[in-house]
């Protein structure tokens, strides 16, 4: 049995926790698969404590689980092996801020929405943004290179990380890049450590770059008539406008969010596809501008209806029929996908996966939405009501095998931006070459030789 006393006197006086009603909770996370089942919980306060953590773990041969705000879908963060959860929730602060370089400089607990405030507080904004910001965390961001909604226009978060200090498995703490914005000197290792779900080391500090605030964001959502019209729709837009968004989402998600009763509906017209686009309005001409591509769009045929976000109000409800969607279908125990493949390949793709899933189980519903314009598209197959849980995963299980198999014939990726973890693990190889895995491999081996960082995940 671990010694725990002496892990509760080493972090004293950081809490442990043992009790039940903790171990569920920071056990799992939002993919709701697996069993939770961790040793303990340990909530450090100082990069010091995480570093005496590891060295435990390594003395006791624990293995240990990062814990963000466990929103992740990908179980990641999940600790269902008598692991020792490592959560952040005690080191919370933005702790420096250089308006000059737009840069903070945040512990991992930070939660998404708390930085995006800051920057707004300050006049600037942080733009990586998505549906769970409000409980999410930057250590996990970072760990996931979590992307979302704004990826067209700002990057992943990747983009924003000009510094970051992490705790490898070995115990040591490394200072990598320290905010520099240029930097030729050898490999980035701070690059490895973005992305990794954990797997090297704990993400004690990060170095953050702040934008330039949006002026006058305004949407527009598009009745789209059919799907071969969303990309000439879209590089018309890109090709006159600076696009902050361009989301997309299905007839039978407009439904179900419009089921729920608390979003306006944007117009009457049904279509197959609707798109949501973004960009500031920074003057009038880039309005008209906007104006006549949509009316080009409605001669064309391509879309059917429209409606361009006139207040603050307006926009914020223009975005719900895009961002609660994950939620809304929550409540029918989907069967999840995140797949990507190169944009302007998004159509094939997408009926070639559609026809795959109908002709294998034509009653199951099929729900399409993401980021068409990152090539993201989120696959949500709904249960049945006259089938179990388990019947229908494991149904859904044996079709997934034929959705890899046409993902890696589009050279796509099994995840685009909700990570590997537990759940995707095993079709690693459909994105990955064994030479890649083998390579990974050997890195975790560098930064963590004791194979106690988050096992079991990624490979
Ligand atoms: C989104 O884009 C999220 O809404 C969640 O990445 C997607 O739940 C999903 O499938
Ligand atoms: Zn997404």
């Amino acid at each position: 049995m671990p010694a725990l006393d002496k892990l509760k006197a080493l972090i004293a006086p950081a809490k442990l926790l043992t009790d039940d009603s903790s171990l569920a909770a920071y056990g799992k996370d939002w993919s709701g698969q697996f069993t939770p089942a961790p040793l303990a919980v340990a909530l450090p306060k100082t990069i010091e404590q995480v570093q005496a953590i590891v060295r435990w773990a390594i003395e006791q041969g624990v293995a240990l689980v990062p814990s963000g705000g466990r929103t992740g879908l990908s179980g990641a963060a999940v600790a269902a092996n008598g692991e020792l959860v490592v959560a952040f929730d005690a080191m919370n602060q933005i702790i420096d801020f250089n308006p000059y370089e737009r840069r903070v400089v945040c512990q991992p607990g930070v939660v998404t929405a708390q930085l995006q405030q800051f920057a707004q507080d300050n006049a600037l904004y942080y733009p990586v943004d998505f549906a769970s910001s409000g409980s999410s965390q930057i250590g996990g961001n970072i760990s996931t290179n979590a992307g979302g909604i704004k990826v067209i226009r700002y990057g992943l978060t990747r983009q924003w990380v000009s510094g970051l200090k992490v705790v490898s498995g070995t115990g040591e703490l490394l200072d990598l890049n320290q905010g520099l914005i240029k930097n030729a000197t050898g490999y980035d290792l701070r690059q490895l450590f973005i992305g990794a779900e954990g797997t090297l080391g704990f993400i004690v500090e990060a170095s953050m770059q702040l934008s330039r605030a949006p002026q006058n964001l305004t949407a527009l959502v598009l009745a789209v008539t059919d799907l071969d019209c969303i990309m000439p729709l879209l590089h018309s837009f890109q090709s006159k406008l600076d696009l902050t968004a361009f989301e997309f989402f299905s007839e039978q998600a407009l439904e179900k969010i419009l089921a729920r009763g608390d979003v306006p509906a944007p117009f009457e017209t049904r279509c197959p596809f609707y798109a949501l686009l973004e960009f500031e309005a920074l003057n009038e001409d880039i309005s008209n501008q906007a104006l006549s591509l949509f009316e080009q769009a409605l001669e064309n045929g391509w879309v059917a209806d429209g409606v361009i976000s006139q207040s603050t109000q307006q926009l914020a409800n223009l975005w719900k029929l895009r961002e609660y969607i994950s939620e809304t279908l929550s409540h029918f125990s989907p069967y999840k996908n995140d797949l990507s493949v190169t944009v302007s390949r998004v159509p094939d793709f997408l009926r070639d996966i559609d026809q795959l899933v109908q002709q294998n189980y034509p009653d199951f519903a099929v729900i399409w939405y993401g980021h068409i314009g990152d090539g993201n598209l989120h696959l949500n197959i709904l249960k049945p009501d006259n089938l179990s849980k388990e019947a229908f995963f494991s149904k859904c299980h044996e079709v997934n095998k034929q959705v890899f198999e046409t993902v890696q014939r589009y050279q796509g990726s099994i995840s685009a931006e909700h990570g590997v973890g537990l759940v995707k693990r095993s079709g690693l190889n459909y994105s990955r070459s064994p030479a890649e895995i083998n390579a990974m491999k050997a890195i975790k081996a560098v930064f963590d030789p004791h194979g106690i960082m988050n096992p079991g995940k990624i490979f």
